[in-house]
């Protein structure tokens, strides 16, 4: 039977206008599944489709079939080239609406009007590996979101992460070549622990911000649906009246930022590297719709040089300590996509797609990302047309002068293709301002012609600074061990003691704990390392990096374990059930759970009918064979006979072994505690049976209590706390 996604692509009276024009558009587009004939590209139909035509039966095939010719052509051309970087994505439709009128801040419709809906499609993505790379990979995220305005289409092209490696759009093509596999033997997939990589970033003093983000957890995040989401660059809102306003954009997901252990990520990435994929379209299939808040930081045109850091500096965020986000607005993701090619392979992003209201900045990041995003369409999507596929196609009206090239679908009507015309009336005419007419910001702009960086750009360590002391001591940790893992998989020494170096300017302590680990010592006074991105023969006085915000400052927005407890909604929990088991105990956690949103999941030693000691047969959605802890957010054992048994089974003693490893919730019941003493799991401490630890819940039976002190653990995503004890007996 044909999937039908939970919104209906009908016109509805609850969805605006403009959210019924997109619809309707993908929808005109659409071939629906149904009691169709088969046939060719050119409507002729199929009385064969099993067999060739030939001379003969057992005779060559004949080059007059020309069923077989298109069909086999149209085979051989289905691959487009991927994109050149987050070529592994995955999307889905929505629509976002602004909570208050911002008319004081921009006059961009659709930040103005309250309420008007405006469709949205929003595609995450990874940023290093192919197409078929896995989603766990320790890589930053894409997160692009495409505004279909009644004013016109906008896109904010973001990460989730608030800032960039590279200060200039120069260096992309050789950040890039430096993190892709290496180009000789195409080795490693996805990650960025070669060599290739972290040459390239100790070179680049001012990468090292974000190269604690990217060694944090941020970036191996729970899903999609639990990240953040950053326009990076500093933008302008422009309102009605002209008045220009620094913003940064955010996405605040209102399931909280929650991320995995880095252990658990690379078993994710055997056991399903469809992970977030697979996430975020069951999410949306169950109705379960992810949200995120529209956040914006603010900055008035006076206080442009008052933050002690420059705003056109990507590799800078502004402290919400120091600037609030406000947040302004909710974007929901309703829908998924009906065909992945169509829609998020052909989707085309673009930074500089923007609306009246919304302008750029000098951030010479921004400036060059402004060339990029239509040239690469170019290529990947085959000509300058690629604006009439239907994802891409704008719902405002469109109307130019703009004519042909390949694959062109709008008929355009007329002798007149240009402007000022007389035979045409001067249609299209140009719009006035008042009549939404786009006007650029009138910035004045003067200087010479210089290839060069402001002083202010030659900051590259207090920031990082500030991440790294701004993060919880597990996160620390993790952040140690992921520069651990890294760096100890580079094979260059000289590269390995670079970065020690920068590490020691970032912090001793980081250093010294990393420098361990690639036995190396951290040298008592480090050097300041040479900074490429000025000229060769550039002034050496600008080799000295600046420290121009306040070294002090820790901002606990930029810790995630600073944010817990959460909700628990759209978690998923295992519940290992064996012949037997406690049907009463598990429908009570079940129940639960579901009363928060979260979902009980049932494991067996076998897929199908699992009985429980009420005689009735329950279904199993896994067994232990089919699934894994790693991609459950806890694990509960149920009591019965047939737990014993698991006792002796490898695959269970490693589920439960690696959901308390990977510092999650775990619960047992009864006989199910047998597992977890197997698995070494701490069940009794000497005071007698008092848990070992606060998200370890174990009883005779399901009680409320054990129920309460699973689901509370739960929401505080996982017990780090417990990872300093796992040498011991895990
Ligand atoms: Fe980029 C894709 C985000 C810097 C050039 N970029 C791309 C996508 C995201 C970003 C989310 C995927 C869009 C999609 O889902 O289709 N890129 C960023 C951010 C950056 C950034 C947040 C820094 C703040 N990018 C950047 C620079 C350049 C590019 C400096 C080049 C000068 N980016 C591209 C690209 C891509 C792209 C080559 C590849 C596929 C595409 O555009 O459509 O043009």
């Amino acid at each position: 039977m044909a999937r039908r996604s939970p919104v209906s692509r009908a016109a509805s009276p609850r969805r605006s206008a403009a959210a019924n024009a997109k619809v309707q558009q993908l929808e005109s587009s659409t071939d629906q599944p149904g009691d169709t004939t088969l046939t060719t590209n050119h409507g002729v139909a199929i009385n064969d489709d099993q067999n060739s035509l030939k001379a003969g039966e057992r005779g060559p095939s004949l080059l007059e079939d020309f069923h077989l010719r298109e069909k086999i052509t149209h085979f051989d051309h289905e691959r487009i080239p991927e994109r050149v970087v987050h070529a592994r994505g995955s999307a889905a439709h929505g629509v976002f609406q602004v909570y208050k009128s911002l008319a004081t801040l921009t006059k961009a419709g659709f930040l103005t009007d309250p309420g008007r809906e405006t469709p949205v499609f929003v595609r995450f993505s990874t940023v290093a590996g192919s197409r078929g790379s896995t989603d766990l990979a320790r890589d930053v995220r894409g997160f692009a979101v495409k505004f279909y305005t009644d004013e016109g289409t906008f896109d904010l092209v973001g990460n989730n992460m608030p800032v960039f490696f590279i200060q200039d759009a120069i260096k992309f093509p050789d950040l890039i070549h430096a993190v892709k596999p290496e180009p000789d033997n195409e080795i490693p997939q996805a990650a960025s622990a070669h060599d290739t990589f972290w040459d390239f970033i100790s070179a680049m003093p001012e990468s090292m911000h974000m190269v604690m983000w990217l060694m944090s957890d941020r970036a191996i995040p729970r899903s999609f649906r639990m990240m953040e989401g950053f326009g990076v660059h500093t933008f302008r809102l422009v309102n009605a009246n002209g008045t220009s306003r620094f913003v940064k954009f955010h996405w605040k997901p209102l399931l909280g930022v929650h991320s995995v252990a880095w252990d658990e990520a690379q078993k994710i990435s055997g056991k399903d590297p469809d992970f977030h994929r697979r996430d975020l379209w069951e999410a949306i299939e169950e109705g379960k719709f992810p949200e995120w808040e529209l956040g914006l930081q603010i900055v008035e045109e006076k206080d442009e040089f008052a933050l002690g850091f420059d705003l056109l500096d990507p590799t800078k965020l502004i402290p919400e300590e120091l600037v609030p986000v406000q947040r302004v607005g909710k974007l929901t993701l309703n829908r998924n996509p009906d065909n992945f090619f169509a829609e998020t392979e052909q989707a085309a992003f673009h930074i500089g797609h923007v609306v009246p209201g919304i302008d750029f900045t000098n951030d010479p990041l921004l400036q060059g990302r402004l060339f990029s995003y239509t040239d690469t369409q170019l290529i990947r999507l085959g000509g300058p047309n690629f604006h009439e596929i239907p994802i891409n196609r704008a719902i405002a009206p469109v109307h130019n002068n703009q004519r042909d090239g390949h694959m062109r679908q709008t008929i355009s009507a007329g002798n007149v293709s240009y402007g000022p015309n007389t035979l045409g009336d001067n249609q299209p005419a140009q719009a006035t301002a008042a009549a939404g007419g786009y006007v650029t910001f009138p910035e004045p702009l003067g200087g010479t012609k210089v290839r060069q960086r402001g002083a202010s750009f030659f900051d590259h360590y207090s920031q990082a600074r500030m991440f790294f002391r701004s993060q919880s001591a597990p996160e620390q940790q993790h952040l140690i061990k992921a520069l651990r893992f890294e760096l100890g998989k580079v094979k260059s020494p000289d590269v390995q003691e670079r970065m020690v170096r920068h590490l020691a300017q970032i912090d001793k302590e980081l250093a010294s704990s990393v420098g361990r680990a690639l036995g190396l010592t951290v040298p008592a006074k480090p050097a300041a390392p040479p900074n490429h991105s000025i000229p060769a023969d550039g002034d050496p006085k600008n080799h000295q990096h600046r420290e121009l915000a306040d070294p002090t400052i820790v901002s606990s927005a930029l810790s995630m374990t600073a944010h817990v407890p959460g909700p628990i909604a759209t978690r998923k929990v295992a519940v290992l059930v064996a012949d037997g088991f406690d049907a009463a105990g598990v429908a009570a956690l079940t129940k639960a759970l579901a009363a928060r949103g979260a979902a009980a999941v049932l494991v067996g030693p076998h897929v199908g009918q699992v009985v429980a000691d009420d005689n009735k047969g329950y279904a199993a959605a896994f067994s232990i064979l089919t699934t894994s802890s790693v991609l459950f957010d806890a694990v509960a054992v149920a009591d019965g006979p047939g737990a014993a048994d698991w006792t002796r089974d490898v695959d269970a003693i490693e589920f439960v072994k690696d959901a308390y490893r990977h510092c999650k919730a775990v619960a047992a019941s009864g006989e199910g505690i047998k597992l977890f003493r197997a698995a070494d799991i701490p069940v009794d401490e000497p005071e007698g049976d008092r848990p070992a630890d606060a998200a370890t819940a174990v009883g005779d039976r399901f009680t409320p209590q054990v129920i309460k002190r699973f689901v509370t653990a739960m929401a505080d995503h996982r017990l780090w706390a417990r990872e300093p004890g796992l040498h011991l007996p895990i």
